[in-house]
C-alpha cells in the first residue's frame, strides 16, 4: 500500500517537474524592443501595487504548485527590493513567490495580451492562472511573454512569479566566486549589495492581432543643415503597407513604407534640422503606422534626436564638435525602496545633477529604469549605457566561463534593443572592470600564458564585434581596472578607466595619486591614441567628519582627491571627461573596508545631502574658467 502511495507521489512529482521544465518558455529578447505605451491600438495596466508574496528556502514552491495560490503570505511593495521591506530578509536571496490578481479589460478582447516584467532580480519563471508562461535569467533588463491563450475574461486573473537571486560564480554580475580578491557578505564580486526582486514595475498590455509593429531603429546623421533619419521598421504580420511620420518643430513629414518579409526601411530628411546636444536637446516624435488610407491596424510614437557621436584622437565629437563628459558614476539605490524605481528619487537625482552642473551619468553597473533615459533625452544629459557585466572573470572552469560569455551576449542584445533609439546614449559599456586571471582564486594567482591571454582577447573582442553590428552608430567601451592587460583597449573607442590612486594605492596621498594617474594618462594617451576618461575616482567620505590636516574619510580629503584628479585631467587636452566615483552613497554587502555595509564615496548622502565635495563640484563645473577650459580644449 505504501509504496503503490509513494510511487503514485513520484509520478505526479515527475509529471509536475516535467511540465514545469518543459512549458516555460524562455523570453525572446525581440519582445522588449518597443517600450509598452497607450494610444488607440494598444493598451496597458501598470501592476505597481501591494503584491502577496512567500518565501520558499527549500524550493518546493513548484512542485507544490504555489503558482495555484499563495496560502502562507505576507504583503510586499512593487516595485521595490524585499531585501529592505522586510525586517529579516537582508540577505535572503533564495527563491520566492509574488502573486497578484488582475481583471483584463473585456474592451481588450481579440487582442494579443502580453506580460512585460522590467526587472526581477535575478531569475524568474512566471505563470498565468496556474499555467506556465515562461523564464528568464538576468538582472535589471525587461522580459516578456505573450499571454493570450492563458488568461481568462470577466474573471480576475492570477499571475504568479517565482524569482531567486543565487549569487554564482557562472552569472553576471558574478557571485560566490571562491578565494577572490573582494571578500564579502552576502558574497556578491561587486561593490553594490545584491537587492532582489521584482525592482522595477510589472506591465500588461496589449497589441493589435492582425499585425503589430514590432521594432523601430533609427540611426540619426545630419549633413550640413538636412538631418537623415535612417528608419527600419520590423512588424509581427503580414500587412504590406505603411507609413513613417517625422514631426517636430513646425515640421511633419510622411513617408509611405512598404514591408517585405516583415521589414521596412527609410530614410526621412529633415530640412533645417535641430540637432540633440547638451544645450539643445532637442527631440522629434518618429511615428510609425501600419496599414494604408482605409485602414490604420497600428501606430506607435517614440521620441528621439537628430546627433552623431564620434571619437578623434583627442576627443569625444557630438555633431562634430569635441565635448567634455562631467559628471557620475551612479546607482539606483535609496533607503526603504533598495533598488527599486522611485521616480520622485529619479527627478531629484537630475535636479541634483544639474545643481552641480554635471552633463553625463554612466548607468553603473546595470541599465537603469527606462525613465532615467528619457529625461536624460529632455535634459540633454549625456550616458554611457552600462550592461550588467561586473565581475567578469575570464578564467576558472570553462562551464562557468561559457556561461558568463553567454549572459554578457544576452545583456548586450537587451541593453542595445531596448535603449538604442535614445539620443542621451552616447557609449555602450559592455563590461566594468573585466578580469583577465587564469583562475578564478586570488589575484596573485599564475599569470596566463600567451596562448591563453590570446584566447581570452578573442573571447572580448566578441562583444564588441556584436555590440559594432547591433549598434554601429554608438561608441562602445569597456571600462578597465589594473586586472586586465591594456591590450584590451585595443578594442575600444576611449580609453576609459576607473583610479583610486591615493586612496587604495598610495593611500592618503592624494599629490602622488595625481602624479601616478597623470603619467598613467600620458602613457595610455601615447599607445592607443585614442581619447581618455577616468570613468571613476573618488574618495569615501563620513558625512561631518573634517580635520585640519587632510586625513582619509573627511569632507576636505573627499574634496581635495576629486581635485586633484579634475586639475589632471584639465591640464591634458586627450581627456575627454571625468566621472566621478560616486554620484551618492550607497549600500553594499559587509565588508572590513565598507564602514556599516557602505560605499561613501557618494559626493551626496544616501538620502541626498551635499557633501563639501559636492558644493566644490558646484561651483568647479559651473564656473567661467571651467567653460573656458572646456572651450580651450576644443
Ligand atoms: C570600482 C568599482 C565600483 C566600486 C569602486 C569602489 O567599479 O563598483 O564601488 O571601485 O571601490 O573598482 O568604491
Amino acid at each position: 500500500m505504501m509504496k503503490k502511495k509513494f510511487t503514485i507521489v513520484l509520478l505526479q512529482l515527475t509529471f509536475c517537474l516535467g511540465a514545469i521544465a518543459s512549458d516555460l518558455k524562455t523570453a525572446d529578447p525581440k519582445d522588449i524592443a518597443l517600450t509598452p505605451v497607450q494610444n488607440n491600438f494598444r493598451n496597458k495596466i501598470d501592476l505597481a501595487g501591494i503584491w502577496k508574496f512567500q518565501i520558499d528556502s527549500l524550493n518546493v514552491g513548484a512542485t507544490e504548485q504555489w503558482f495555484n495560490g499563495l496560502n502562507d503570505f505576507r504583503q510586499i511593495a512593487v516595485p521595490g527590493s524585499w531585501n529592505e521591506q522586510f525586517t529579516d530578509l537582508r540577505d535572503y536571496l533564495k527563491c520566492v513567490w509574488y502573486e497578484t490578481e488582475t481583471y483584463i479589460p473585456s474592451s481588450w478582447k481579440g487582442q494579443q495580451i502580453f506580460i512585460r516584467v522590467n526587472d526581477a532580480t535575478y531569475a524568474a519563471k512566471i505563470w498565468v492562472n496556474g499555467i506556465p508562461v515562461g523564464q528568464h535569467e538576468g538582472c535589471h533588463v525587461p522580459f516578456a511573454f505573450d499571454l493570450s491563450s492563458q488568461i481568462k475574461w470577466d474573471a480576475p486573473n492570477r499571475i504568479s512569479i517565482q524569482v531567486e537571486n543565487i549569487l554564482s560564480p557562472g552569472r553576471v554580475p558574478t557571485g560566490n566566486v571562491a578565494g577572490a580578491s573582494f571578500q564579502n557578505f552576502p558574497g556578491s564580486n561587486y561593490d553594490f549589495f545584491p537587492y532582489s526582486g521584482l525592482n522595477r514595475t510589472v506591465l500588461l498590455y496589449s497589441l493589435p492581432a492582425e499585425a503589430y509593429v514590432k521594432d523601430i531603429t533609427v540611426r540619426p546623421g545630419f549633413e550640413g543643415t538636412t538631418g537623415k533619419l535612417d528608419v527600419l521598421v520590423e512588424q509581427e504580420g503580414s500587412e504590406s503597407s505603411g507609413k513613417v511620420i517625422v514631426s517636430g518643430f513646425g515640421q511633419e513629414i510622411t513617408t509611405p513604407v512598404t514591408f517585405k518579409n516583415g521589414i521596412a526601411n527609410t530614410i526621412v530628411e529633415i530640412p533645417n534640422v535641430h540637432l540633440w546636444s547638451p544645450e539643445t536637446p532637442d527631440l522629434y516624435n518618429v511615428t510609425v503606422m501600419l496599414g494604408n488610407d482605409k485602414k490604420t491596424i497600428d501606430k506607435y510614437t517614440l521620441k528621439t534626436g537628430v546627433r552623431t557621436v564620434a571619437v578623434d584622437e583627442n576627443h569625444i565629437l557630438l555633431n562634430g564638435k569635441p565635448v567634455f563628459l562631467k559628471g557620475f558614476g551612479k546607482h539606483e539605490d535609496f533607503p526603504v525602496i533598495g533598488r527599486g524605481s522611485a521616480y520622485p528619487v529619479m527627478i531629484k537625482d537630475f535636479e541634483l545633477m544639474k545643481w552641480t552642473g554635471a552633463n553625463s551619468f554612466r548607468t553603473t553597473h546595470y541599465p537603469y529604469d527606462e525613465e532615467f533615459y528619457n529625461m536624460a533625452d529632455r535634459e540633454g544629459f549625456m550616458i554611457i549605457g552600462e550592461t550588467p557585466g561586473v565581475g567578469l572573470i575570464f578564467g576558472g572552469d570553462s562551464i562557468m566561463l561559457a556561461q558568463r560569455q553567454k549572459a554578457l551576449r544576452q545583456y548586450t542584445q537587451e541593453v542595445i534593443l531596448r535603449d538604442k533609439n535614445h539620443p542621451s546614449v552616447i557609449m555602450w559599456c559592455l563590461a566594468n572592470e573585466p578580469n583577465d586571471k587564469a583562475s578564478l582564486g586570488k589575484l596573485s594567482g599564475r599569470r596566463k600564458t600567451k596562448a591563453e591571454r590570446e584566447k581570452t582577447y578573442k573571447l572580448f573582442e566578441e562583444h564588441f564585434k556584436l555590440a559594432k553590428t547591433l549598434d554601429p552608430t554608438r561608441l562602445v567601451i569597456y571600462v578597465g581596472a589594473m586586472m586586465a592587460p591594456n591590450d584590451w583597449f585595443k578594442l575600444t573607442d576611449v580609453i576609459a578607466i576607473n583610479r583610486y590612486w591615493g586612496w587604495y594605492t598610495t593611500q592618503g596621498n592624494i599629490k602622488l595619486g595625481g602624479e601616478v594617474i597623470s603619467k598613467e594618462l600620458d602613457k595610455l594617451h601615447r599607445k592607443y591614441k585614442k581619447p581618455c576618461m577616468v570613468t571613476e575616482f573618488g574618495a569615501d567620505c563620513y558625512a561631518g567628519m573634517h580635520s585640519e590636516e587632510l586625513e582619509m574619510f573627511t569632507e576636505e580629503f573627499q574634496t581635495e582627491f576629486i581635485k586633484t584628479y579634475l586639475d589632471v585631467a584639465e591640464s591634458k587636452e586627450f581627456v575627454a571627461g571625468m566621472h566621478v566615483w560616486n554620484f551618492a552613497d550607497f549600500k553594499t554587502s559587509q565588508a572590513i573596508m565598507r564602514f556599516g555595509g557602505y560605499n561613501l564615496k557618494g559626493v551626496f548622502t544616501r538620502d541626498r545631502k551635499p557633501k563639501m565635495a559636492a558644493h566644490f563640484l558646484r561651483s568647479r563645473w559651473n564656473s567661467k574658467s571651467e567653460e573656458l577650459n572646456s572651450e580651450n580644449k576644443k
